[in-house]
């Protein structure tokens, strides 16, 4: 998606259209530094103190993308210095923090602010929000507002009984209390996901021992350079040779995401093995438990426990540069798959009866994926609250509009989750490059609102659920934050990367009322 080929100093000087963001972190500024480019009057409100989002947040030991960064960065600074093919949440966020101060986009910035509530005033076209900062609770006013509040970063605390009743120090792994010193410690770490597969080699060589408990276990992608600086002699390329930076993301683009789809879709003809669903998928599966007996060649019953029984991708794989087998094979980390009955005020126990002591506990249970905007109340035409209408299974057109919201978009919205492998900072440009083209039809048609059309959001959808049934992750019935509390798949996209490009290049004036 490109810069806009347009300025509303051009198309409409004196039309009133100030557009309100909500979120700072990757999204919130990619849309800011559009409208900037485009002359739309703008600010964001971002409840934090800084950029960042996402990569503001999460502060834990090991924190880092999982995404090759040449791929995961903005488009419009593609040949960034990136120390590592996968950096460090450190050098993501000191990226995010440049980019705002070289587009100069903290002045538009007002930081330490909740949007509360949102509510479109039909009667003026307007939306109104309801904020809350240090000096209390305020309105603001726009005519359009793009909310850019992501996926993955509301905490999902477990439900497991006695919780509260735990002695020591206990946190989620996205609220890290660098407070508590690990030294010398037992700490019981509950999860297995992408944050403690990051996090627990590296507390494991702090703690005294480490309780794990993994209630399913993930596919490891087998990624020797994950923790490697980017070479020396790519490095030249990309710093020196004009354009080589654009040629290597184009490269990894092809290479990565689109390569990987046949091996995760479904064949409906496949009677093979029920943990795969497809010949590629089976070929794959064997592959990556090939990888997990190389890695762990002396203990098969370490491999039995920690092979999974899904399909490789039903659930998000993880990279892995032989870490995670090695922090497994410690005699001081302790991998513990008896389903967990309750924390005590002294450890966990488990369904077995057996007590593991632990004077840290570390809740790496991830995030309420599926409450997408909570918790924001978004109120829109004729009084619709767009969660009652929702009822727990977010939809949207394109993951950017709902019928009934008129002029309200969202960057990284229902079903625009990418799992297999690419750049979500890429499907959120692609969002913005909507967005950016949706004010633009409003400026040149001279309308007020904008609004999807129900059949064209009801067709869409029916196409995501029909696609995302045909994909591993829509056909198991693994547990994942890719559904909701109804089974279906409100996070993913089911089609290629290039698709969502497509769908997202310019909005068609007949999918809205205008
Ligand atoms: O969370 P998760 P995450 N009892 O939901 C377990 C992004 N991210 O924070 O699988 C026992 O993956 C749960 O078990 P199960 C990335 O998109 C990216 O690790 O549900 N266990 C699981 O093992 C990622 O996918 C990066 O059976 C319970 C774990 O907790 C997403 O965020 C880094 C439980 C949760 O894993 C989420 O990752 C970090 C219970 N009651 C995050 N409840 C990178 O870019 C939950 N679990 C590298």
């Amino acid at each position: 998606p490109g810069r806009p080929d347009w300025t509303k100093a051009e198309l409409a000087a004196d039309a009133p259209l100030h557009v309100v963001i909500i979120g700072a972190g990757m999204s919130g500024l990619a849309a800011a530094h559009r409208l900037q480019q485009a002359g739309v009057p703008f600010e964001i409100l971002e409840k934090n103190s800084d950029v960042g989002g996402t990569w503001l947040e999460n502060t834990y030991p090991g924190c880092r993308v999982d995404v090759t960064n040449h791929l995961y960065s903005f488009s419009f600074t593609d040949n960034h210095d990136w120390p590592g093919h996968f950096s460090t949440q450190r050098a993501l966020l000191d990226y995010f923090r440049d980019f705002a101060d070289e587009q100069d986009l903290k002045r538009h910035i007002r930081f330490g602010t909740e949007v509360v509530a949102a509510e479109y005033v039909e009667a003026e076209h307007r939306w109104e929000l309801e904020v809350r900062d240090a000096a209390g609770s305020r309105r603001l006013r726009a005519q359009a507002v793009i909310s850019a509040v992501g996926q993955l970063n509301r905490p999902s605390y477990p439900k497991i009984s006695g919780l509260a009743d735990f002695a020591g120090p206990s946190f989620h792994s996205a609220r890290w209390d660098h407070d508590v010193d690990l030294t010398g410690k037992r700490v019981a770490v509950i999860g297995t996901g992408a944050s403690a597969v990051q996090f627990v080699p590296i507390i494991a060589e702090q703690a005294a021992e480490v309780h794990l408990f993994q209630r399913t276990p993930p596919w490891l992608v087998p990624t020797p350079d994950y923790h490697d600086p980017v070479q020396p002699g790519l490095r030249w390329l990309l710093r020196n040779v004009p354009h080589y930076a654009r040629w290597y993301r184009f490269w990894l683009f092809c290479r990565s995401a689109e390569g990987v789809l046949p091996a995760v879709a479904v064949d409906p003809d496949w009677t093979g093995d029920p943990r795969s669903v497809s010949a590629r998928n089976e070929e794959l599966r064997q592959l990556l438990v090939a990888y997990l007996e190389m890695s762990l060649p002396d203990d098969p019953e370490l491999v039995r426990k920690v092979t999974p029984q899904y399909p490789p991708a039903a659930k998000r794989m993880l990279r892995d540069n032989g870490t995670w087998p090695a922090t497994l094979q410690r005699e001081d980390v302790h991998l513990v798959t008896e389903p967990i009955q309750d924390v005590t005020a002294t450890g966990v126990r488990t369904a077995d009866g057996r007590q593991h002591d632990a004077d840290v506990l570390i809740l790496a249970t991830g995030f309420q994926a599926s409450n997408f905007l909570t918790p924001m109340r978004v109120t829109g035409r004729d009084g619709v609250n767009l969660h009652r209408r929702w009822g727990g299974d977010a939809r949207a057109y394109l993951g950017i509009t709902v019928p009934e919201f008129p002029n309200f978009f969202m960057i990284y919205g229902p079903n625009t989750n990418i799992v297999v492998n690419g750049s979500i900072i890429f499907f959120s440009e692609c969002a913005v490059n909507y967005i950016v083209g949706c004010l633009r039809l409003l400026l040149e048609r001279g309308s007020a609102a904008l609004e999807c059309r129900a059949e064209v959001h009801d067709g869409f959808n029916a196409d995501v659920d029909r696609a995302n049934l045909l994909m591993s992750w829509g056909k198991s019935t693994v547990h994942s934050w890719y559904k909701n509390e109804h089974g279906r798949v409100a996070q993913n996209w089911p089609f290629s990367l290039m698709e969502y490009w497509k769908r997202t290049k310019r909005p068609d004036p007949a999918d809205f009322l205008l």
